[in-house]
């Protein structure tokens, strides 16, 4: 899949590093040939170039409005050499394709902070440009686009054996998010006179963490949110009247980089709202589905054992836990939906479903459903390294929550007797989902699955009375999970009148021999994991 490089295409306006190119290219063998002043400084270092308008037989005109927008550059571009009709008639017309295409553009928002108005600015708009990036890119199964001086090494190490397809697709993708950004610039100087963004991307001292040691995965992502990039201003943020966008990390492979495959175009809070589902869903290893509303679980749950389709399976249970709120909800799963995942949600008024594939058939039956939004996601979705919260004048760093000692064996049994496998495996769910839960967190399980969740309360009493409620009947026979410790006995009473077996949670509160005693006394079993999981 490698394309070896015989010609090459240069026209850049920031020069850096081209020479060297230039030069190396040569070398290997490679002939260049480039536009105007790319060209003269590329002879003037003693490497040989074809002038454009010696391919083309123009002469650059209208100011160099016009210099490569030609069939003769365009169709060694865009020629398909995979097709033989397509070499054929670049054969015909004599004309060579090209295999590099090294181009930058016009310094338009350069230009617009010098302070340049009017016709100055208008000017700098690129038009033949794009138009080379574009094709190369578009064609990137035949060419290798550069946009960005920084992958000029990139090309000379590969010569002379050229580039792999997965590398031209790389290239590809940035070169796309180059010219998309520039647009972005020019339109957003149409209409406001200004370039700078509406939403500034937080301004980020990445130069010196406090404590490198602790922060090394942050200042990766410092340093990369300093390479974030406006993917799509939102219609507005969580309110109509909040001016909001979406800003992409370069390497990421998240919420931010799905494909919107049905339905309007997301807004913030779904944003928000998938992100929250994704990180219930994908805690678990089985087939999963999350059910969110206001970035919270009101369901979550693992296939019923043995089931026949085990993604529908466990929507029905997810969902099942608290349909009330589960009305505009978000849902993510962690396997594909499937036809008769679909044809359940059709019957939910649901605002977003995200997973990693959709059937085809699931699509068709969601699609009849113009306002829910389809989103698949990126492969190899991952969520980022690091989490970030933004505070007054500064932001917070922290790791994820990847904390992964949810087995029961490093449990420490503290009362009751010893529980049957499935109600351990109960317990392991309940404290693995609880997580995705803001605190304070109560949530009740039965058979893998949520029958009852308690979030974001300010006392952890009232969140056993909303889990014990929400639960209803089901609580009777539940386990729980609590995110962190009972500060009284009073949270867990709550639970064990209501009928809940067994609970876990960390323990290391100083009325924990009140607490045990509570469980003791009702015969429930109690488990200590030593670990919290707040989430706020
Ligand atoms: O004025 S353009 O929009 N028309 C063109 O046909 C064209 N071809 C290349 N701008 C065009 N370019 C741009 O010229 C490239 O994107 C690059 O930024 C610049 C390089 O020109 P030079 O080699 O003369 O510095």
């Amino acid at each position: 899949d490698v394309v070896p490089i015989r010609r090459a295409l240069l026209s850049v306006s920031d020069k850096t590093g081209i020479l060297e190119l230039a030069a190396a290219l040569h070398e290997a063998g490679v002939e260049i040939v480039s536009t105007g002043s790319t060209a003269k400084g590329i002879a003037a270092s003693g490497v040989p170039v074809t002038e454009v308008a010696a391919v083309t037989g123009f002469q650059e005109a209208l100011d160099g409005r016009v210099k490569t927008l030609h069939p003769a550059i365009h169709a060694g571009l865009l020629a398909d050499l995979r097709l033989e009709h397509h070499e054929q008639q670049l054969a015909d017309l004599g004309i060579a394709p090209f295999e590099l295409v090294v181009v930058n553009l016009y310094p338009f928002v350069d230009t617009v902070r010098s302070g340049a108005t009017g016709d100055a600015v208008v000017e700098q708009i690129d038009i033949g440009g794009p138009a080379m990036v574009r094709a190369s890119a578009k064609n990137f199964a035949n060419v290798a686009i550069v946009t960005d001086p920084r992958a000029y090494d990139l090309v000379a190490r590969a010569l002379p054996a050229g580039l792999s397809l997965a590398q031209r697709r790389a290239l590809a993708a940035d070169a796309f998010a180059h010219t998309a950004s520039y647009d972005t610039a020019v339109a957003r100087w149409f209409a406001t006179g200004s370039v700078e963004e509406p939403v500034a991307a937080p301004a980020v001292d990445a130069s010196t963490p406090a404590r490198p040691a602790r922060t090394d995965g942050a200042s990766g992502l410092l340093a990369a949110i300093g390479a974030a990039t406006l993917a799509s201003p939102l219609r507005y943020g969580e309110n109509a009247h909040q001016q909001a966008g979406l800003f992409t990390l370069p390497s990421g492979r998240g919420i931010a980089q799905a494909t919107l495959l049905h339905g309007k175009e997301m807004s913030f809070n779904n944003y928000v709202d998938a992100d929250a589902a994704l990180r219930a869903a994908y805690d678990h290893d089985g087939p999963a589905v999350a059910v969110v509303k206001h970035a919270q679980p009101c369901g979550v749950a693992l296939a019923a054992a043995g089931a026949a389709d085990p993604i529908a399976s466990a929507h029905e249970r997810a969902h099942a836990c608290d349909p009330v709120s589960a009305f505009g909800g978000v849902i993510a799963a962690n396997r594909t939906v499937t036809a008769a995942m679909a044809a359940t949600v059709a019957g939910i008024f649901t605002e977003v479903v995200v997973a990693p594939g959709f059937a085809p058939e699931a699509i068709e039956i969601l699609s009849r459903k113009p306002s829910i939004r389809l989103l698949r996601l990126p492969e190899g979705f991952a969520r980022e390294g690091s989490e970030l919260r933004q505070v007054s004048g500064g932001l917070l760093v922290q790791q994820p929550d990847t904390f992964d000692g949810f087995s029961s064996h490093t449990w420490r049994r503290v009362t009751g007797s010893h529980v049957d496998d499935a109600t351990l495996a109960d317990l392991e769910f309940a404290w693995r989902a609880v997580r995705a839960v803001k605190s304070n967190a109560i949530l009740l399980a039965a058979d893998r699955a949520s029958v009852g969740v308690g979030m974001g309360q300010v006392n952890r009493v009232d969140s056993c009375v909303l889990a014990v409620s929400r639960a209803g009947d089901r609580a009777r026979g539940s386990v729980a999970a609590s995110d962190a410790f009972f500060p009284f006995a009073d949270g867990p009473q709550i639970l064990i009148d209501a009928g809940v077996r067994a609970i876990v949670q960390p323990g290391g509160s100083k009325r924990d021999d009140e607490v045990v005693a509570a469980a003791e006394a009702a015969g429930v079993t109690m488990y200590l994991t030593g670990e919290r999981h707040f989430f706020h």
